[in-house]
């Protein structure tokens, strides 16, 4: 297979120089001796950071650049100081009264150093806590140029962003493979000021109004008295809220999809949810619906793999986007919009484009492509990057603009007060991963953290002391224009009659599904109500169910053994949108992860396989008994102990065991060796796990006798066993671009 790609110009240069004994030549750091096991006794200059790993470029509050090295890495120098400059001798001992006499009040070292780190925490995020940042690029294509003045959307300009993800309901240091909503916030440092995209991986939301939101996450969050269960919605409080409160039946039932359980942040798409409305340079409008869609397809772990990941590999998501970005592997989506016209109804084919419960399937207004996002470089400090990046859905750019969704008037309220708390004050905007990289000249002065030294006497409009300045603009200057849409009404606390319909939507995305995906969606339901304890939330959310599907309700009250309602209305009659459902095509295999499984005497057929892996764009991971070289050439990156199948998207089994001796470990050889003899149980484990999950397995000369000691048939859906390596890799690839061997999931007669 002819094709070059970052993942083998980095990670197999570098595992090449290591096999080599020569040190490792890595983009930006200067050519090293191998690392010393003793420590360091010379000062030297710190490493600078890798070019993927600078800072974005900042500016300061009044638009200078900061790119001192003051500015760009605070930490310079040989010499440790404390936090005013001061060179610091010892910094491993209290300056005490002898060595065992008591500590001296007066050792002011120690009191900065203990002050600041008794300091280091901030509250972490109401909702979103648990995320991963990155920096990118957009590029415009120009395609809304009709529709939008918004200069970033305008053909190739590129502009840097910042890009946080995230799980909702989680503290900050729960499992990233929960059962959740995942966000998808995107800052646009544009040429106008900054655009921030707060979207999420769900097109839809739990509520319709805003001010449920603290009902929402009240509900879905711990149990207030003993603050468990973690990251998750499988308990009562949530069932109770959702049963009771009908809105939410739409999120929820994309919540028990595979939407819940992304594959990898790379591969999830990305909704503005609300309406917006965009501006183009005459003044007309249009509304629009925001859409990432990643390069990669959109993906999901299947229910087990994510709950073992839970335990195995809490950091799986964050890890999976560092190292596919750190590999050269970028991720990528493509920016879309769903036009709508701008009607004073803001209806579309019947459906309220302003409520927030709703889509518009891409059937009837397709998602036209108007831009690229690029990830190509990691953060290089969470806290400064991921922790402080502060985004608010009211940070806009001339050419789009709100509408009066309930939802998004909320939002636009609630991000600029949460970080006050955060954030500790109002100059957040002054963190260097918040700043415009457009200049800024506003007349907010003073504060808690201010860093700005402001010049001029008044800081306040009309004035005649600092010349006028500064001007307001107009629209031909680049000033943003709030759209003069005519409001009316009386005041009343009431939602439209529209709003009322909480039940066909989630109908239509039920009926979009194949098989496989409605048997997940069922195990969901019952795994979720399953793990409530009180009986008559588990009844009345069936009742909902059978407001969606009769087929899915009974499916679940089965597994609940609990006897199945009928709906309370009649059920909506929508047209499937088959580009809601993620089976049925073949994707990029880009960045994926093919563990091989070794003995010491696979190193040459191994080594063939694994180059083969990496020309395919993608990393393998050598998996052996023990960790160490690999028939003394290849370096071992998984052992027995280490691996566990949830890592891997595919495995691959060499085995080329020498006469009388078995490539898996001491147990063969203790059995006396020999293809027939007992495979290690981790390596059975490791195996028999990938075929549940619906994993491709190839695998070339004696693995069949493996794979049938694992009980797989060679003629199993998705098994390919070879001649060599290469062509088990070759018949492995064309079900891995499809995910998963979805034959393996025969779905219930009733679902089909
Ligand atoms: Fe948020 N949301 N949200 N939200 N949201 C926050 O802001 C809020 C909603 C979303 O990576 C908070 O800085 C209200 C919808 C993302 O830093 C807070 C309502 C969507 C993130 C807040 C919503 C989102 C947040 C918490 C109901 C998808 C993480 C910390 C009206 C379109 C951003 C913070 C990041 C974060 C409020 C509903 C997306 C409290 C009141 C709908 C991706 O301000």
């Amino acid at each position: 297979m002819e094709r070059s790609h970052p993942v083998k110009s980095a990670v197999d240069k570098i595992i090449d120089t290591v096999a080599s004994g020569q040190p490792a030549e890595i983009p930006g750091v200067p050519n090293s001796e191998p690392p010393s096991l003793e420590e360091p006794t010379e000062p030297r200059e710190p490493l600078p950071p890798k070019p993927d790993q600078s800072g974005p470029d900042t500016y300061s509050p009044t638009g200078q650049p900061t790119d001192t090295p003051q500015g760009k890495m605070a930490q310079g120098g040989p010499y440790l100081t404390t936090a005013q400059g001061l060179r610091v001798r010892d910094t491993d001992h209290s300056l005490k009264a002898g060595p065992r006499g008591p500590v001296l009040l007066q050792d002011h070292h120690l009191r900065e150093k203990i002050m600041h780190f008794d300091h280091e925490r901030i509250p972490e995020r109401v909702v979103h806590a648990r995320g991963a940042g990155a920096h990118g690029v957009f590029r415009g294509y120009g395609a809304a140029s009709n529709v939008t003045r918004a200069a970033f959307l305008g053909k190739d300009v590129e502009t840097p962003v910042f890009v946080r993800f995230s799980t909702v309901i989680g503290s900050r240091g729960s499992a990233d493979t929960v059962r959740d909503t995942r966000g998808f916030a995107t800052k646009f440092y544009t040429s106008e000021g900054v655009f921030d995209l707060v979207g999420n991986n769900i097109p839809v939301f739990f509520i319709q109004d805003a001010i449920k939101f603290p009902d929402v996450i009240h509900a879905a969050k711990w149990h207030p008295d003993r603050e468990i269960p973690q990251a998750q919605t499988a308990h009562d409080t949530f069932w109770d809220f959702a049963g009771l409160h009908t809105e939410a039946t739409h999120h929820t039932i994309w919540n028990m999809s595979g939407r819940g359980i992304p594959r990898s942040y790379r591969m999830m798409e990305g909704f503005g949810v609300h309406t917006f409305r965009l501006v183009n340079e005459e003044g007309a409008t249009t509304l629009a619906k925001f859409h990432w869609k990643p390069k990669l397809g959109v993906h999901s772990l299947v229910w087990e793999e994510a709950q073992l990941l839970g335990g195995v590999d809490p950091d799986f998501h964050r890890r999976d986007l560092f190292d596919a970005i750190e590999s050269g592997a970028y991720p990528q989506w493509e920016l879309g919009l769903q036009l709508f016209p701008d009607t004073p109804d803001q209806m579309f084919e019947g459906i309220d484009l302003l409520d927030s419960t709703k889509i518009v399937p891409e059937e009837l207004a397709p998602v036209q492509p108007v831009g690229l996002l690029t990830l190509n470089a990691n953060t290089s400090n969470f806290f400064a990057e991921t922790e402080q990046v502060a985004f608010h859905v009211g940070h806009l750019v001339p050419g789009i603009d709100v509408t009066d969704d309930p939802l998004l008037a909320g939002r636009l309220f609630s991000y600029l007060d949460t970080q006050i708390t955060r954030l500790a004050g109002p100059n957040f905007p002054q963190l260097p991963i918040n700043r415009p990289h457009a200049p800024v000249n506003d007349m907010q002065r003073d504060g808690f953290h201010q860093t700005a030294v402001h010049r001029g006497v008044a800081p306040y409009r009309p004035n005649s002391l600092d010349g006028g300045c500064p001007f307001t603009a107009g629209a031909d200057q680049g000033a943003f224009v709030e759209v003069p849409v005519e409001v009316s009404g009386r005041k009343v606390r009431e939602a439209p009659a529209s709003y009322d319909d909480h039940f066909s939507q989630a109908r239509l995305f039920w009926l979009s599904m194949s098989p496989v995906e409605r048997e997940h969606i069922v195990a969901a339901y019952t795994f979720e109500l399953g793990k409530c304890y009180e009986q008559a939330v588990k009844e009345r959310y069936l009742r909902v169910l059978a407001n969606i599907d009769p087929v899915l309700c009974r499916q679940v009250a089965e597994g609940l053994g609990l006897p199945a309602p009928d709906a309370a209305q009649p059920l909506a009659d929508p047209t499937p949108s088959p580009a809601l459902s993620q089976i049925g095509q073949t994707w990029p295999t880009d960045g994926r992860i093919i563990g091989i499984i070794a003995g010491d005497d696979d190193a040459e057929a191994v080594g063939a396989v694994r180059q083969a892996v990496l020309d395919a764009g993608m990393v393998p991971l050598i998996i052996a008994p023990t960790g160490g070289m690999l028939g003394g050439t290849l370096p071992v990156q998984r052992t027995f102990t280490t691996a566990r199948s949830v890592e891997f998207d595919a495995l691959l089994v060499a085995s080329a065991p020498a006469p009388g001796k078995d490539a898996y470990g001491a147990r063969d050889a203790k059995a006396g060796g020999g293809a027939d003899s007992p495979v290690d149980p981790r390596v059975l484990l490791l195996i028999t796990e990938a075929y549940r999950h619906a994993k491709p397995i190839g695998g070339w000369g004696a693995a069949s006798q493996v794979l049938s000691q694992a009980g797989i048939p060679a003629q199993a859906p998705g098994v390919v066993v070879a001649d060599d390596g290469p062509s088990a890799l070759d018949g492995t690839l064309q079900f891995l671009a499809a995910h998963r061997v979805w034959d393996r999931f025969p779905a219930a007669a009733e679902l089909t």
